[in-house]
């Protein structure tokens, strides 16, 4: 089955009750990329990227675009088949795995409908048809935080991100303790994201201060050399995140024992295909790890929660989407949703979502 055509569209997604705040970036609109594939079958598969904002992580919206528009051309007649079109995309450019992401989930959504099978099937088989999510604050002041923390962990959710950094240690300190003793005793776990921001000193600090309350720190600090180097002394569980770029870098985190889990992103280390790899290395270790992604709409949502489906429970974080902060959904009769703190696996083929005719407007490039 080969690719025909290639067709890119552009479409903002306002943040709804933004800024969404993190330690280093504020965001009150994310302009997403979808990518349509048609086959020589006639079946059709959409993918997206969608990066929050251009500080978050080694991506951007002018990047992805720019990548897409240089693979364009020469995906025309290629094989869908996820090895066969990963091995055409890396000859056609190097690197660049969040644009290669999207022809990846297109390919995955195209192939599985012409197949008759959903996307999770295709990655090995759902183990869940209700796949949880987490909740993910603001940095905030400590008692705003402990509010949504409570209302969340009520709603259902049984995980919750707390986001810290950007401001002194201090601060950051008395947020987690006011979450513990907001969700104390609910069962649900708490991940404390610096997304990048603290120096060392701070993070051992928070993890010193904070070493009766049970959590595990997000890629606290900016560098795979600061993990290194906190990683002897904190007294808490770490996970990477913006860190782990590619697969290289998650089997040397995997095989050095540098870290106790992953936030991963399916657009940050390439699509479904690696995904499906780095599940896999995972399961090996007993690594827990996400399975999200930084922004986008259903399709991202879709393609998170398909691959969510197949990690096994124990070792599955949750699936992070952007929906609550996304007024409406591209499919508007199958759009994904969190419910309780957890998302119902899109049923049909592919991806069980499709964007409704006309709703992002002419392709911005055809192929
Ligand atoms: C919570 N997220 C999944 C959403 C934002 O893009 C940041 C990200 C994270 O875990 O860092
Ligand atoms: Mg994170």
């Amino acid at each position: 089955m080969k690719i025909t055509e290639v067709h890119i569209y552009a479409h903002d997604l306002p943040v709804k009750n933004g800024p969404y705040r993190m330690a280093m970036t504020e965001v009150w609109t994310l302009p997403t990329t979808l990518v349509k594939l048609v086959s020589d079958t006639g079946h059709v598969g959409w993918g997206e990227t969608c990066p929050v904002g251009s500080t978050y992580a080694e991506m951007h919206v002018g990047g992805a675009r720019a990548a897409l528009q240089a693979m364009a051309p020469g995906l025309i007649g290629a094989e869908v088949a996820p090895v066969l079109l990963h091995a055409r995309m890396d000859a056609l450019l190097n690197g660049h795995n969040y644009a290669k992401a999207a022809i990846d989930i297109a390919a995955h959504d195209l192939m599985a409908r012409a197949l008759g099978v959903s996307v999770a099937t295709l990655l090995g088989g759902a183990l869940t048809d209700r796949v949880p999510s987490y909740y993910s604050t603001i940095v905030g002041s400590p008692d705003e935080t402990a509010r949504i923390a409570a209302e969340k962990a009520a709603e259902g959710y049984p995980r919750l991100q707390i986001k810290v950094g950007g401001r002194p240690v201090e601060i950051d300190i008395e947020t987690v303790r006011k979450v513990w003793e907001a969700i104390r005793g609910t069962g649900v776990r708490m991940a404390v994201d610096g997304n990048r921001s603290l120096i060392t000193r701070d993070a051992l600090t928070l993890s010193r201060e904070c070493s009766d309350i049970p959590f595990i720190m997000e890629q606290p600090c900016n560098t795979v050399e600061d993990l290194q180097k906190i990683r002897p002394q904190v007294r808490h569980g770490i996970y990477m995140d913006e860190n782990s770029v590619n697969l290289n870098t998650v089997i040397s985190a995997v095989g050095t024992g540098l870290v106790d889990g992953f936030g991963m992103k399916v657009t940050r280390i390439g699509g479904l295909h690696p995904m499906r790899i780095f599940r896999d290395i995972c399961a090996v270790r007993n690594l827990p790890h996400t399975c999200d992604d930084s922004w986008g709409g259903d399709i991202i949502a879709a393609a998170c929660t398909h691959v969510g489906a197949t990690v096994h429970p124990r070792l599955m974080e949750g699936a992070w989407l952007a929906q609550p902060y996304i007024e409406g959904n591209y499919d508007s009769r199958n759009g994904v949703k969190i419910e309780g703190g957890h998302i119902r696996l899109p049923a049909g083929p592919g991806l069980g979502v499709v964007p409704d005719e006309g709703i992002f407007g002419n392709p911005v490039l055809s192929f």
